[in-house]
């Protein structure tokens, strides 16, 4: 393929995800080809909302338009292991949300699946993209951090705070068997396993739903928080809060890194900076021209110029796409990636459903 030939892109499903994604897809040049949703006429209206050229009654024919080379999936995550299997028979590239699967077997099919293509398969943990990750994870990689003692990280929401807020998320039927982990706990555990290189290698976890039906009337199946003990492979100690029913925190994933010389601290919403605390001259370290190479380049704008969410949407776009041509970028999120996550929600769900510490077990190459 040629090094600029614009991408074609063809999304299935609609919602936030995919207007974030769309975004990230024009901003990197790629034709928005077509999009499919579930309801027929939808399809029509989310491509005229998005700026799509056009849209397909089904996903079949989405995967037969040749004039797509990368397809998104952003659709209710029961769903995604079938479109994704299906793009990928199809030749396609992919880009699919997380969780991946709501189940290890599926995952691990898809895997195997994207390596017997040979094309890229990538999932968006995106807040590997903010440049002060990369800054956190090239200091604690320096080993300026110290030997590493201790994690303590949360993420915390409060979207569904009220027995009056609905998802389809809160349906296992739908959403799959965890909720608040599967959505942004696994965002926390791919930052944390990212930025120290060391793997999660026991839990023991509480979840709690907190109302056992919403507005629509639901079962509610799925947990509304979760709080885990951990132990790392490289003997770090942590505890991970996950919650969509906090007061007041809207996507706060935050994380504190402590080594035996110093703790690193970022927190998503306010991803300009890093927090290095030290037994003397603890500093505010600030997005600016010094930084590892790894977080210039994904410094895209001057400093003073604030990055956000989109932002780092778009970077993991554009390395998705520089993938898709045979340009790989480190750092990217892949499929073995939202394996990787299933995992770790696997286990923390038995283990809240035991009552015990469960291994997280590594996926053998
Ligand atoms: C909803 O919980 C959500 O949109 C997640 O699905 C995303 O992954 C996260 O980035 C923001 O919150």
């Amino acid at each position: 393929m040629g090094s600029r030939t614009p991408l074609g892109v063809g999304f299935i499903g609609a919602g936030f995800m995919a207007t974030v994604h769309s975004r990230a897809a024009r901003s990197d040049g790629a034709i928005l080809a077509a999009v499919v949703t579930s309801g027929g006429a939808g399809s029509a209206r989310v491509a005229e909302a998005l700026g799509f050229e056009r849209s397909y009654d089904s996903a079949e024919q989405l995967l037969a338009d040749d004039d797509i080379q990368v397809v998104h999936i952003v659709t209710p995550n029961v769903t995604h292991f079938e479109f994704a299997l299906a793009a990928l028979d199809a030749g396609k590239h992919v880009v699919c949300e997380k969780p991946l699967t709501t189940n290890t077997e599926d995952a691990r099919t898809l895997v195997a699946a994207a390596a017997g293509a040979g094309v890229s398969a990538t999932v968006p943990f995106v807040y590997r993209f903010h440049p002060m990750v990369r800054e956190a994870r090239a200091r604690v990689r320096s080993g300026e951090t110290g030997a590493l003692l201790s994690i303590q990280a949360s993420y915390l929401q409060d979207w569904l705070l009220e027995p009056s807020d609905d998802n389809w998320r809160v349906d296992k039927n739908v959403g799959g068997p965890s909720r608040a982990f599967a959505d942004i706990g696994s965002h926390l555990c791919d930052l944390l396993e990212f930025v120290t290189g060391d793997h999660i290698a026991r839990v023991q976890a509480v979840t709690k739903t907190v109302f056992a039906d919403r507005a629509m009337n639901r079962t509610v199946t799925t947990e509304d928080l979760a709080a885990v003990l951990l132990e790392t492979r490289g003997g770090v100690v942590g505890t991970l809060l996950v919650s969509q029913v906090a007061p007041g925190r809207k996507n706060r994933l935050q994380f504190e890194i402590s080594g035996a010389e110093q703790t690193v601290e970022f927190n998503q919403e306010d991803p300009e900076s890093l927090w290095l605390g030290r037994r003397q001259g603890s500093q505010l370290l600030r997005r600016d021209l010094e930084l590892s190479a790894d977080a210039m380049r994904l410094s895209v704008l001057p400093p003073g110029h604030p990055l956000g969410y989109q932002d780092a949407f778009n970077a993991f776009i554009a390395d998705s796409y520089a993938n898709v041509r045979g340009e790989p970028r480190d750092g990217l999120p892949t499929f073995e990636d939202g394996l990787r996550a299933v995992i770790i929600t696997d286990a923390v769900l038995e283990s809240a459903a035991t009552d015990s510490w469960v291994v997280v077990e590594e996926e053998s190459a």
